[in-house]
C-alpha cells in the first residue's frame, strides 16, 4: 500500500511518526508532502521549519518539550547574534540546527533544489519515509496584521514568533504560490497513491500553502485514491499551536466539523474527528470519532488505522 500525507508543523511531524509506525505493520509506503509557507531566510540562512520538524522528530533528534529544533540544543550562536544586535533577535537559531541550514543553504547556493538538499539531509536522519517539500519554488506565507497603527504584511514567523499571533490580524498571503510548480515526485505520490491523509495540521498556515500550489489541490481532488482528513480541532481547541486564531482570521468556527467544512467534499472523502466531536456532520464527507490525542506513536500509529479504515482501504 501507499500512503501519501499532506502535513506540515509539529501536529503533522508527530502524526507521521505514527503513518510510519502503521505503515511497518502494515508492509506501507509513505510519502510526505510538506508544507514549506514557513520557511524563511534568516541571518542568511534557508531555514525550513516544517521539514527539519518532519526530519528531526522522525530522525529521533527532535526536542519533544519545545516541539521544534534539536534535542540537547545549545544556544551559543543565538547569543553571539544578539551581542552583535543582530536582527531578528526574536527568532532562536541553535547550535545544532544552525548546521542544518548551513549544509541546506550551501546546497542551495550551488543549485540544487530543495527536493534535492531535503533528500541529502535526510541522508542522516533516515526518516523513513519519502520527504518531499511542495515546491522547490520560493512560497512564504505572509500575514497582513497592523502593527504600530500601520497595516503591514509580515513573515509568518515573524506574526508566530515574535507577535505569538496577538496582533489584529486580516489576512494570510502565500507569496509565490501562483508561479510555483509542485517540486518533482509530489504529483507522482499523489496520484499514485492508494490512500491521501491530510494531518491534523494546521489547515489555514500548514495545508493551505500545500494547496495554493497549482495542480497539487486538483491532484488531490480529482487522483483516484480516498482523501481523508484528520481534525486538528478537539472539542473546539486546537491540539497544539495557533489554528484558532488563523481560523478566526480566515472566518472559520473553531470545530472539527468547521474545518471538515472548510477542505469540504471537493477534497475529503472522509473525516476522522476525536471522539468528543462524535457527530460532526460535514455535507457529503464520511465522519468517524476516535480518539486523537497524539499520547505517543501506539497512540497515533492506532489513529491512522481509524483513518486508513475510514477509506476503506485497509
Ligand atoms: N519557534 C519559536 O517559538 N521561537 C523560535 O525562536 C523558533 C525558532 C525556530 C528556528 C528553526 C525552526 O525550524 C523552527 C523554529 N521555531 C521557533 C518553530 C517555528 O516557528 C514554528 O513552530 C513552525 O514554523 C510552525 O510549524
Amino acid at each position: 500500500m501507499r500512503i501519501t500525507v499532506l502535513t506540515g508543523g509539529i501536529g503533522g511531524a508527530r502524526f507521521l511518526a505514527g503513518v510510519r509506525a502503521y505503515a511497518r505493520k502494515a508492509g506501507a509506503d509513505v510519502t510526505a508532502v510538506v508544507n514549506v509557507g514557513d520557511d524563511v531566510r534568516m541571518h542568511g540562512l534557508q531555514i525550513c521549519p516544517d521539514l527539519d520538524s518532519v526530519m528531526y522528530t522522525l530522525g529521533g533528534a527532535h526536542d519533544p518539550e519545545r516541539g521544534w529544533g534539536r534535542v540537547g540544543e545549545t544556544w551559543t550562536i543565538k547569543d553571539e547574534l544578539a551581542a552583535y544586535g543582530a536582527e531578528p533577535t526574536w527568532f532562536g537559531l541553535g547550535d545544532k540546527d544552525v548546521a542544518t541550514h548551513l549544509v541546506r543553504t550551501t546546497m542551495l547556493t550551488a543549485g540544487y533544489p530543495l527536493s534535492q538538499v531535503t533528500a541529502a539531509l535526510c541522508d542522516r536522519w533516515r526518516p523513513g519515509v519519502t520527504m518531499l517539500p511542495a515546491t522547490d519554488d520560493r512560497l512564504e506565507t505572509h500575514v497582513v496584521v497592523d502593527v504600530d497603527g500601520e497595516r503591514k504584511a509580515i513573515h509568518f514567523q515573524e506574526w508566530w514568533v515574535r507577535y505569538r499571533g496577538n496582533v489584529p490580524t486580516h489576512r494570510f498571503v502565500f507569496v509565490g504560490a501562483d508561479a510555483a510548480k509542485p517540486a518533482p515526485g509530489v504529483l507522482e505520490a499523489i496520484g499514485g497513491a492508494d490512500v491521501v491523509l491530510i494531518a491534523p495540521s494546521n489547515p489555514v498556515v500548514s495545508i493551505a500553502p500545500i494547496l495554493a500550489v497549482p495542480g497539487i489541490r486538483e491532484a488531490v481532488a480529482d487522483g483516484p485514491a480516498p482523501v481523508v482528513g484528520v481534525s486538528p480541532i478537539i472539542g473546539g481547541s486546537p491540539v497544539r499551536g495557533m489554528a484558532d486564531k488563523c481560523l478566526a482570521t480566515v472566518g472559520v468556527e473553531v470545530t472539527a466539523q468547521g474545518v471538515g467544512a472548510l477542505y469540504g467534499a471537493d477534497l475529503l472523502d472522509g473525516w476522522l474527528v476525536d471522539t468528543t466531536d462524535q457527530g460532526a456532520d460535514v455535507p457529503g464527507v464520511t465522519t468517524r470519532a476516535a480518539p486523537l490525542w497524539m499520547t505517543d506513536e501506539e497512540a497515533t500509529a492506532k489513529m491512522v488505522e481509524e483513518a486508513i479504515e475510514l477509506s476503506g482501504k485497509e
